[in-house]
């Protein structure tokens, strides 16, 4: 989640696995990865989080879960509750127990089951709408349970379709209030009532990934001409590097879990 206000914000994260150059691929060829320079770039995404007002909550690494930095994937954390997901990447599925017992201490916690799967960078919330891509992780049995956990507390929740990306959230995220930044090549945009639509620059397909805190967004220094456009439309931007991470194909909103403590 994203846009809380300073000083009452937790951001889970946790240590780069020395095991990551072995993660997940999907979408592009596997390089090299630095795992001292992806630890380094981490740091400092942190060191972002606390600037902003953030509570950082760093997890210890787990050595033998190649992707378990990008603990987005493992659970939705709203206001009322948290929803345990199941990742839709077997290899992944672990990580969700080493996630619980820290969101058990702000949360009641709601499980995703077989035969569903989600993945929490699928999951985009706008108000009390919460839009779940149908990629390659998230299926229509998770979107179904997951409309049934949060009905309860007043969510509608809707699948969306996506093509090309890893996540909806590669596709689309909220980079200020009531505006979504917008990669239409890979999902449409007219399944978004009620924000303004900002795309991306063209040549800079990864870019639509920010990760708003407060009133600012943590966005990558990857894409400079997406970078002005927001700049122009308003949006203060706080820079951060993580290039190794996007070798895994990781990117600014996998890496933490940002919510209100209370
Ligand atoms: C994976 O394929 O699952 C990881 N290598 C990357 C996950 C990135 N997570 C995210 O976008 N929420």
């Amino acid at each position: 989640m994203s846009g809380f206000g300073v000083g009452a914000t937790v951001a889970i994260t946790r240590a780069v696995s020395r095991a990551v150059a072995q993660c997940e691929l999907t979408h592009l060829e596997r390089q090299a990865i630095d795992v001292g320079r992806a630890r380094a770039q981490h740091e400092a995404y942190e060191k972002a989080l606390r600037a902003l007002g953030c509570r950082v909550q760093q997890l210890p690494e787990e050595p033998d879960l190649a992707d378990s930095v990008f603990v987005e994937d493992t659970a939705i954390v709203l206001d009322e509750v948290a929803v345990l997901t199941r990742p839709g990447a077997p290899s992944r599925r672990p990580e969700v127990d080493s996630v619980a017992p820290a969101l058990a201490i702000y949360r009641e916690l709601l499980t995703i089951q077989a035969p569903g799967t989600l993945d929490g960078g699928d999951v985009l919330r706008l108000g009390r709408h919460i839009h779940v891509g149908l990629s390659g992780r998230s299926n229509a049995a998770g979107v179904e349970q997951l409309a049934r956990l949060l009905a309860p507390f007043g969510y509608a929740v809707v699948g969306v379709a996506t093509s090309g990306c890893l996540h909806l959230k590669s596709a689309i995220t909220e980079v200020a209030p009531g505006l979504a930044l917008v990669n239409p090549a890979w999902v449409d945009p007219g399944a978004f009532r009620g924000v303004e639509i900002l795309e991306i620059a063209s040549g800079e397909e990864f870019a639509a990934n920010g990760l708003r805190i407060a009133d600012t967004l943590i966005y990558p220094d990857a894409f400079p001409r997406t970078a002005e456009r927001l700049a122009q439309r308003g949006v203060t931007l706080r820079l951060v590097d993580l290039s190794e991470l996007a070798k895994a194909e990781g990117a600014v909103t996998c890496c933490s879990l940002v919510f209100a403590a209370a």
